[in-house]
């Protein structure tokens, strides 16, 4: 396959009253994304990976004792992530479905507890990273943190939400205010309706 960059579901300017301006839009999918695609189409020609699917390549690729993952690796994950995350938030402020919200209570003792976790994760993971909320093969969700490009297809795990915690996705909006832009993530830019549909 060929990696290509989505055409994001909503226009740059629509996120700007809820803490993601279009400045950041416009780097963050229109150069950052773009250069995992770019890159990733580098390294994937000649590669023995390029007939496989893009959840194929990530776990091929995924090396759990490397220190320092593959070229190919990271910006196939990166490329990944983005495509979900940009489908994780969007204009709507629509209100967590029942069905996640009971989830969510039954895992976590309360959607309060549950906000807590998962902003402590994205504030905890040291550098550039992800936090997550995931779907464990039993069922069972989890919060998690990942560095780099790494993500929930790695360790089987299916991903219902994720944050990006590099510094490009908020240094516009928030600088250096990491915790106020999670805060804000899951209070204004969730797209829930899509987080609950990623149920297995
Ligand atoms: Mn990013």
């Amino acid at each position: 396959m060929t990696f290509e960059l989505p055409k994001l579901p909503y226009s740059y300017d629509s996120l700007a009253t809820l803490g993601m301006c279009k400045e950041t839009l416009e780097f963050h999918h229109g150069l950052h994304h773009k250069a995992y695609v770019d890159n990733g189409n580098k390294l994937l020609e000649g590669s023995g990976h390029d007939e496989k699917s893009l959840e194929d390549i990530i776990k091929d690729t995924y090396d759990a004792n490397a220190l320092v993952q593959s070229g190919l690796f990271n910006n196939a994950s990166q490329h990944w992530n983005h495509i979900q995350f940009w489908e994780m938030i969007g204009p709507s402020g629509n209100k967590i479905p029942a069905k996640l919200n009971t989830a969510l209570g039954d895992q976590f003792g309360s959607i309060e507890k549950f906000k807590d976790e998962f902003v402590a994760a994205g504030v905890g993971q040291f550098g550039s990273g992800w936090c997550w909320l995931v779907q464990n093969r039993d069922g069972s969700l989890q919060i998690t943190k990942t560095e780099n490009g790494v993500n929930p297809l790695c360790f089987g795990q299916t991903a219902l939400l994720g944050c990006d915690v590099w510094e490009h996705s908020y240094y516009i909006d928030f600088r250096n205010k990491r915790p106020v832009y999670l805060q804000n993530f899951l209070e204004k830019l969730v797209n829930w309706e899509n987080v609950t549909d990623r149920m297995v």
